[in-house]
């Protein structure tokens, strides 16, 4: 439902999308009842001329059953929620499948740099390929990403990911992505960090492998 204001284009949007789907179709439905009997009450139990208010303490069983079992239904759905959340957790946050290619993304006041290897393959060498505010990533590629931050704390968010994670200054925070669709997105950091803050959203373009070979091709030509 989500994807229709926000398009889908990770595996964890995905993930992330059914959960919210589950708890709104769970809300809903509960609140659609709780709606529903409180206005069937309100109309058929309305004051009428002759007609005494009957006091209703709550003590006879038929009485209680109106809050019991719609108390062990919700617990119920509670439990499925639960479950529901926990597992997308661990699909987006504690799995680390196993990584096709790694970036480094280091966030700063006020712009985001994004490294890849270069054609060594190692991140940390004189021919990393950098760019800034501009992240360019190959479609159907586990990425594992090491961010950070340069000065204060930043927030990497990408939403047509459903990504959202603080850039902690001397801490590298490790984190996957795996894109599903083509087309460029929206960065744009999610922590008030200084009065540059709102000048800190970045593009994030999904490329084919061809177009990317040719990207890369282009950049680590201009050695970085
Ligand atoms: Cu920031």
């Amino acid at each position: 439902m989500l994807s229709w204001l926000v398009p889908q284009a990770s595996t964890s949007a995905r993930d992330i999308d059914w959960l919210f789907a589950l708890i709104l179709v769970t809300v809903g439905f509960w609140f659609v009842v709780a709606q529903a009997a409180l206005f069937t009450f309100i109309f058929r139990f309305r004051r009428r001329p002759g007609v005494a208010a009957s006091y209703i303490s709550g003590e006879r069983k038929e009485e209680k059953r109106w809050i019991s079992r719609p108390h062990a239904l919700v617990i119920v759905c509670d439990v499925v929620l639960i479950v529901g959340a926990l597992l997308t957790w661990k699909a987006v946050k504690q799995d680390l499948p196993p990584a096709d290619e790694r970036i480094r993304i280091v966030a700063q006041q006020w712009a985001w740099v994004f490294v890849h290897p270069g054609p060594d393959g190692k991140l940390d060498t004189e021919d990393d390929v950098r760019t800034v505010n501009d992240l360019r990533l190959k479609i159907d590629t586990t990425y594992h990403f090491e961010l950070t931050s340069r000065d204060v704390v930043h927030s990497f968010s990408v939403p047509a990911f459903r990504l959202k994670q603080d850039a902690v200054p001397g801490r590298i925070v490790t984190g996957w992505f795996r894109p599903t669709r083509l087309g460029t997105y929206d960065i744009q950091c999610a922590e008030i960090c200084g009065i540059g803050h709102a000048l800190m959203p970045a593009r994030l373009t999904i490329e084919t492998p061809a177009e990317h070979a040719a990207w890369y091709a282009s950049r680590s030509a201009q050695g970085g």
